[in-house]
């Protein structure tokens, strides 16, 4: 792995923080049906909006907005009793959601939208670069390399890239640079494979990349940016409501636009199919997000919850979360959230359980079942497979759930399937007996 040719610069003071937590958070619905994108839990434990804001804080650069259209309670919530700052720290992580004001009735146009509507906020803070991130993606890197990148070689915008190959390419940003890493074209999601021959990554980049093999490679935008002051009050102007449609490819005609090369790890994570996968690559033996490195740990709230007490059962290759019951089960490449409750024989395979937010009260468990309704958990003697629960679903005794024979895409009242995983949605309710 090519190691950045670049310092590490002498302060990160300078330098303020913008998360883009989200448009209207479409493409992972249902799991953002009643919580903003940032707030979906990750990994049992954590939220979306956990992996930049850690990155910033392992990064030295812990002034941090998020923009949301939305600005539900659990992010607010989340937010709040996470990121609590010494008073001698400069920190912050404040959200900026989309706001109504006297002059401007309208929502985030976009992503340069976003930033150029907050504008107000930024101006009155000392910074001389501001870094741009997405609130989507999984991966872990220290942004100061970005940054000091950007210092040496003088450039207005930085935008950060990854090589990606061509079935890959439709999905992104993907642009050209000359031999000083200066970008030179940058087109947003091409699906014209005449258009994609012309953005094919140079042989001479292999060796200076350090990328080995032949396989045909594309340089794709990560839609992580740094901008120097001066440049994002000049170039995000009102009538450019994107970074990847219209900022960028009108940036590299009047601007110095420079590519910093990322090497590691690193995910898109902004669709049902993405998430769940993400997901469930952490519980293999080698995962490719490594939650376990402490040299940068991923924050989270602080909870003070018991360990998962466990009455027996098999678990393999599963996350297991603080506060979960689990009795008797059998348990298989599946990641089990805060508080999960698991009941008696049910199987779990390839399967996100989210937890809850609270443990259910006798007397409610009782009066759920005087109703015949079952208890927030997972019920006893039920199978899952490919299916996120999200939290504080009551899933019956001897059920069935799996997307096998089924339509990959499918609205039900009792649940949805995306990608072709089965979502129950956050509060829903699946009687006894049911099969999906
Ligand atoms: P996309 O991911 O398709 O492409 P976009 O939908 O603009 O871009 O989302 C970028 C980030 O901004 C996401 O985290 C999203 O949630 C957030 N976002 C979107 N609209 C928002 C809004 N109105 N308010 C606040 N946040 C918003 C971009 C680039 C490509 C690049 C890929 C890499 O345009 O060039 O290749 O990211 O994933
Ligand atoms: P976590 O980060 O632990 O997932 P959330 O912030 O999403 O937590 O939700 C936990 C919150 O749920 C707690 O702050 C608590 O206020 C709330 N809660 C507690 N008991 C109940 C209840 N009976 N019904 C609904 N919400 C509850």
């Amino acid at each position: 792995m090519a190691q950045s040719q670049w310092p590490t610069p002498f302060t990160t003071n300078n330098v303020l923080s913008v998360i883009l937590g989200g448009g209207r958070g479409t493409r992972l619905f249902p799991l953002t049906k009643d919580r903003s994108k940032p707030a979906v839990p990750l990994g049992g434990k954590y939220r979306l909006v956990d992996i930049p804001i850690s990155n910033c804080i392992n990064s030295g650069m812990p002034r941090i907005f998020l923009l949301t259209q939305f600005n539900s309670a659990s992010l607010h919530r989340h937010i709040s009793q996470s990121y609590k700052f010494d008073v001698f720290s400069a920190g912050f992580v404040e959200i900026l959601a989309a706001e109504q004001t006297l002059t401007d009735t309208s929502w985030y146009q976009g992503t340069a939208d976003a930033v150029r509507k907050n504008f107000i906020h930024l101006s009155n803070l000392h910074f001389d670069y501001l870094l741009i991130l997405s609130g989507d993606q999984l991966y872990r890197m220290d942004y100061r390399t970005i940054v000091a990148q950007h210092i040496a070689s003088k450039a207005d915008v930085t935008v950060s890239t990854i090589p990606v190959t061509r079935d890959q390419v439709p999905g992104f940003g993907i642009m050209r640079m000359d031999p000083d890493f200066r970008i030179t074209e940058f087109v947003e999601k091409p699906k014209d494979p005449a258009v994609q021959d012309k953005f094919r990554l140079g042989q001479e980049w292999y060796e200076k990349l350090d990328i080995h093999g032949n396989q045909e490679l594309f340089l794709a935008s990560m839609g992580i940016y740094v901008f120097s002051r001066k440049a994002l009050f000049d170039l995000v102007e009102e009538s450019l409501h994107d970074f990847g449609k219209d900022v960028i490819p009108q940036a590299i005609r009047t601007h110095r636009v420079c590519a910093y090369v990322f090497q590691g790890a690193w995910e898109d994570i902004g669709t049902i199919r993405a998430f769940f996968d993400s997901n469930l690559d952490l519980t293999t033996l080698q995962p490719r997000f490594n939650i376990f490195d402490m040299t940068a740990p991923i924050f989270t709230r602080p909870r003070f919850l018991p360990a998962a007490k466990i009455n027996g059962g098999i678990i393999e290759q599963s996350l297991i979360s603080e506060g979960c019951i689990i009795t008797r089960a059998k348990i298989t490449q599946s990641v089990l959230g805060l508080r999960s409750i698991i009941g008696e024989s049910a199987q779990l395979d390839r399967t996100i359980v989210m937890g809850s937010d609270y443990y259910e009260t006798g007397n409610s468990i009782k009066q759920h079942e005087a109703e015949g309704k079952p208890r927030i958990g997972i019920g006893r003697n039920t199978r899952i497979d490919n299916a996120i629960i999200d939290k504080n679903a009551r899933i019956g005794d001897n059920c069935t759930i799996s997307p096998v024979g089924k339509a990959k895409e499918l609205d039900h009242p009792l649940y949805f399937i995306r990608d072709g995983i089965v979502i129950i949605p956050k509060n829903g309710l699946v009687p006894h007996g049911t099969t999906i």
